[in-house]
């Protein structure tokens, strides 16, 4: 398990955060991921071999969301 830190864009209330951690927490191989709405970025526990930055980076893309 790694720490990846990855600053998001477009986050404007707990509903965003609520969304991002979910999809972010349904990748197999990630653990937790910590949103913060103020920080405008979430810290993500992953497995690098199973769940890669790319992916992760990917997934909120999906959801709507900058990634800067
Ligand atoms: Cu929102």
């Amino acid at each position: 398990m790694r720490t990846t830190v990855i600053n998001i864009k477009g986050m404007t209330c707990m509903g965003c955060v609520k969304s991002i951690k979910n999809i972010l927490e349904m990748i197999p191989g990630v653990g937790d991921a910590n949103v913060s709405l103020e920080d405008a970025q979430v810290k993500v526990q992953h497995d690098d071999a199973i769940s890669s930055i790319a992916l992760l980076v990917q997934t909120i893309m999906d959801a709507g969301f900058e990634v800067v």
